[in-house]
């Protein structure tokens, strides 16, 4: 048996694609199995539904077993006990991480929007057939990862696999599919701060230290006003838990590319040149992977 497993803090990506990714696998004639590595979010609840498809299993140890990781190649993503599994392929679109392999394996890593468009083109190369279901998750998760195409990740490979996809799920008003994605993807009505922060965060080991940046999505900066001094509260208590050297929170709104930043720990004086008002906002800022991250390395070294 194959497990098929995306990384820590699952987004509609990493579930998505390792439901495809394992059925991807089976006709093959493999045995795969698709995992999660923690709780789903709202927008991928909204997915599943849709689509009328089961979440992945919990599964946090791998020891002993043959894996596919989808959507991450960096250790601090993956199972704790990754080194004990074997790694025989990944699908990923993020730049190369760390992890390691014993035995040769089928790596799929390209510089698109999103993994599943890598695994709408594993299908169209080896011909195999896309249900509707599938096509669904992997339009979802592409919508989802390129902000309804707004993300400089965005690449015309993307475009091309929703339009392709959309005739096989069947969706004729593509705009009001993104809308309401777009919904699910920015409800964070009734979660606490440490839940906001958590909700999408990534571990980035950086300069012998560890670091963490979360990105929140939303419809517009005032639905976490009243939330600011808990945010921060949250970040400076995990830097203190967890020996961060820096933690840092985006708060996005999708509708017009600002980001506010909201961060804590030593390293934090390093950003304070940037505060205008007591605010760090970025301009222009959708992607953390593109843009949040890339310009915080060059900041913090
Ligand atoms: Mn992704």
């Amino acid at each position: 048996m194959i497990l098929v497993v995306g990384h820590k803090n699952p987004d509609s990506d990493s579930i998505c694609s390792a439901l495809v990714a394992s059925d991807f696998l089976r006709a093959r004639g493999l045995e795969a199995t698709p995992v999660r590595q923690g709780e789903i979010n709202r927008e991928t609840q909204h997915i599943l539904s849709t689509a009328g498809v089961d979440q992945p299993e919990l599964r946090t140890e791998v020891a002993g077993e043959k894996i596919w990781l989808v959507d991450y190649t960096d250790l601090s993503q993956a199972p704790d006990d990754v080194a004990q599994a074997e790694i025989l392929g990944i699908v990923d679109h993020h730049r190369l991480g760390d992890v390691m392999t014993v035995n040769p394996l089928e790596a799929w890593i390209w510089p698109v929007g999103c993994t599943c468009t890598i695994l709408f083109n594993m299908h169209k190369i080896e011909q195999v057939e896309i249900s509707k279901t599938n096509a669904l998750l992997m339009m979802s998760a592409i919508l989802s990862d390129t902000v309804g195409f707004a993300s400089p990740t965005c690449t015309q490979k993307d475009k091309d696999a929703v339009q392709e996809l959309a005739k096989i799920a069947e969706v004729e008003d593509l705009d009001k599919f993104i809308r309401e994605l777009l919904i699910a993807k920015t409800d964070i009505k009734g979660l606490s701060a440490p839940q906001l922060v958590e909700k999408d965060l990534k571990a980035y080991p950086f300069n012998g230290r560890d670091v963490v940046v979360g990105q929140i999505e939303l419809a517009t900066l005032d639905q976490v006003d009243g939330m600011i001094d808990a945010l921060q509260a949250d970040l400076v208590r995990r830097c203190e838990e967890d020996k961060l050297a820096f933690a840092a929170v985006m708060l996005t709104d999708i509708t017009t590319a600002q980001t506010r930043l909201i961060y804590a720990g030593e390293w934090s004086t390093k950003l304070d040149s940037h505060l205008e008002d007591g605010l760090l906002m970025m301009e222009n800022t959708l992607s953390r992977k593109k843009q949040g991250w890339p310009w915080l390395q060059e900041q913090l070294v």
